[in-house]
This record gives structure tokens, C-alpha cells and sequence, in this order.
């Protein structure tokens, strides 16, 4: 549903901060917020929740984004860090259902409100929410309350918080689904998972175990179990080295589409798929989340960025 003027008028005042933070039409004429600082800008569509940018002072921006991403209800955006919630990937009963349940869940393709923007030193904290409804119930017949609360600063903190509003025990999957620029694919590596056991998406989910640093020579789709090992991506290209840790997962998907499975990818195109990496803060399979009535879960993704030769 396109936003009209009003409605922006109304987001920001409500919540835009004067030279820090305000609400802008992104593409699509989707709303998202803007924000700059000292420390970092960032940009947040109330569309999924989703984060697409965030660039830390003096450096490059982190955050990968293709240039033919979808903007619309109904589709997720390619890039950037889409929010997987109630299951990740495909729902085993996908086609039951009329129309069929969307791969990663449906919170990464439907509008979030906008909750508030908090201006704390030299971080903003932009917390957006989502929750069942009769259209969730179709797909997923349990009551819930999701809060995305990104905090911007010199790192980047992303809190994933499920609540179970509903009278029955329930179990979810979910992932931070990050998409990190590199300069070449081909040269980067992610050190940290070396003896890790891990399920091969690319192999009928056989599982493996991971022998020294991530490097990619072709399609990569694994998810690593029970770990919550912090991670660095190392770029040589870019120059620079992300660090990557996390609270509340025990799985960490890494995933790179290759040629493979990119050129049949209509929201990617040309050679985007050599300049990004997906390393996911996740609970999946065997380590889906049961969570009772009244309770809440709460996964934490923390990202800094820094220069190689530091
Ligand atoms: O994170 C890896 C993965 O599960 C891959 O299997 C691939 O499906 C990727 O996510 C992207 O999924 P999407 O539905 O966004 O195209």
C-alpha cells in the first residue's frame, strides 16, 4: 500500500529526530528511515524490518544491496538484511496452502510499525514491530509479537525479540539473513567455524564438518549447528575485516549463490552475486526455539567493521 504524504508527515512527526533521524519514501515509494550521525548512517525499510545500508564513519558501506531488488508487499528485498520468522526456508507444507507459504516466513515481506527512535550518545536505536494476524493464521496458526531494535553507532546491533502472546507452547526458526558487500568473492575468508559440524543445503543437507577458514570456489549454502562462535570476514580487496558475533543462536548459515543459482535470480543479475556474502545469525533446525506462553527469546547479531591494516 503506497504511503502518501500524510502518512510521512505523520511518521516523522512522531519520530524523526532534527539531523539524526527521519522518514523518507525509499524505493517503491516504500517508507524508510534515514539516519545520520556521527558514528554511522543507515537506512531501515519499515518494510520487513529490514535494514539496507549501514555505513560506519570513514568507512565503506558494509551492507550488500542489488541493484535489482524488489520493493513491493508481498516480495522480500535482495539485500541487505532480511528477518527469516516463523521458519526458515522452505515451509515443508510450502503448497497446502492457498496461496502457498513463503520461503523464510512472511514478517520479511510485510510492512512493520515503527515503534520509536532513541538517540542515546553517539548510537540510534530504531526499534519496529510486527504481529499474528488473521493472515499470519493461515500460514502459521499461532499468536505472536516480533520487535526488530537496531542500534546504529560505530558497530551495528541487531535484536531479534519473539514473544509467545498465544495459550500453547510454539516452536520457530529464524535468522538474520545478512548480506555483506565484498570486493571479490573469490578473495575473501571467514575465519572462525574451522571443526564445526554443519548441514550442506547444497548436498541434501548432509552433514559435514567445516576444515579451516571459509573460502568460496563455488555455491556455498551451509548452516553450522550448535555454535556460537564470533566470525571474521576478512576482504582483502575492500581492505578491511568484519567482525561478526552473536547472542541467543546456535546455528550460523553461510550462503553464496554463485553463478549457479544467480543468473536464474531476476532480483540479482549480472555479476552482484561475486560481491557479497551471507553469513546468518540463526536458530534452525535442531535448534529451532520452543518458547511458551508469556515468554520472550531474544537473538543478537553484532557487526564492526574495521580497516586491515589497523
Ligand atoms: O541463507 C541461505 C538460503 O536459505 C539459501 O538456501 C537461499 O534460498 C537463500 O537463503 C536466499 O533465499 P531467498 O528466499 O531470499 O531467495
Amino acid at each position: 500500500m503506497a504511503t502518501t504524504t500524510l502518512d510521512l508527515q505523520q511518521l516523522n512527526d512522531r519520530f524523526a529526530i532534527p539531523g539524526v533521524a527521519q522518514i523518507v519514501l525509499g524505493e517503491g515509494g516504500l517508507p524508510k528511515v534515514k539516519i545520520t550521525s556521527v558514528a554511522a548512517s543507515a537506512e531501515i525499510y519499515l518494510h520487513g524490518a529490514h535494514l539496507t545500508s549501514w555505513l560506519p564513519a570513514g568507512a565503506e558501506e558494509v551492507i550488500f544491496l542489488s541493484s535489482k531488488a524488489q520493493y513491493q508487499d508481498g516480495k522480500a528485498i535482495r539485500g541487505g538484511v532480511p528477518v527469516c520468522f516463523p521458519w526458515f526456508n522452505a515451509k515443508s507444507d510450502a503448497k497446502h496452502y492457498d496461496p502457498p507459504a513463503p520461503a523464510h516466513g512472511f514478517v520479511r515481506i510485510k510492512a512493520w510499525e515503527l515503534e520509536s527512535i532513541i538517540h542515546e550518545g553517539n548510537a540510534i536505536a530504531v526499534s519496529l514491530s510486527t504481529a499474528s494476524d488473521e493472515g499470519t493464521r493461515k500460514w502459521w496458526p499461532h499468536d505472536f509479537h516480533a520487535l526488530q531494535r537496531i542500534t546504529i553507532s560505530s558497530q551495528l546491533q541487531m535484536e531479534l525479540i519473539v514473544t509467545n502472546t498465544g495459550a500453547s507452547l510454539f516452536t520457530f526458526e529464524e535468522a538474520l539473513h545478512t548480506y555483506y558487500r565484498v570486493g571479490d568473492i573469490h578473495d575473501i575468508r571467514i575465519v572462525g567455524l574451522d571443526g564445526v559440524s554443519y548441514l550442506d543445503n547444497a548436498d541434501g543437507l548432509r552433514e559435514k564438518h567445516q576444515h579451516g577458514d571459509n573460502i568460496f570456489s563455488q555455491r556455498i549454502d551451509n548452516a553450522y549447528v550448535n555454535t556460537e562462535a564470533e566470525l571474521e570476514l576478512i576482504d582483502p580487496a575492500l581492505g578491511r575485516r568484519i567482525s561478526i558475533s552473536k547472542h541467543g543462536s546456535q546455528n550460523t548459515v553461510i550462503w553464496n549463490p554463485w553463478d549457479e543459482l544467480a543468473k536464474g535470480m531476476s532480483d540479482l543479475g549480472g555479476d552482484q552475486w561475486q560481491h557479497f556474502a551471507c553469513v546468518e545469525a540463526a536458530n534452525i533446525h535442531g535448534n529451532a526455539i520452543p518458547l511458551q506462553p508469556g515468554k520472550e527469546h531474544i537473538m543478537t547479531a553484532i557487526i564492526r567493521a574495521e580497516r586491515l591494516d589497523q
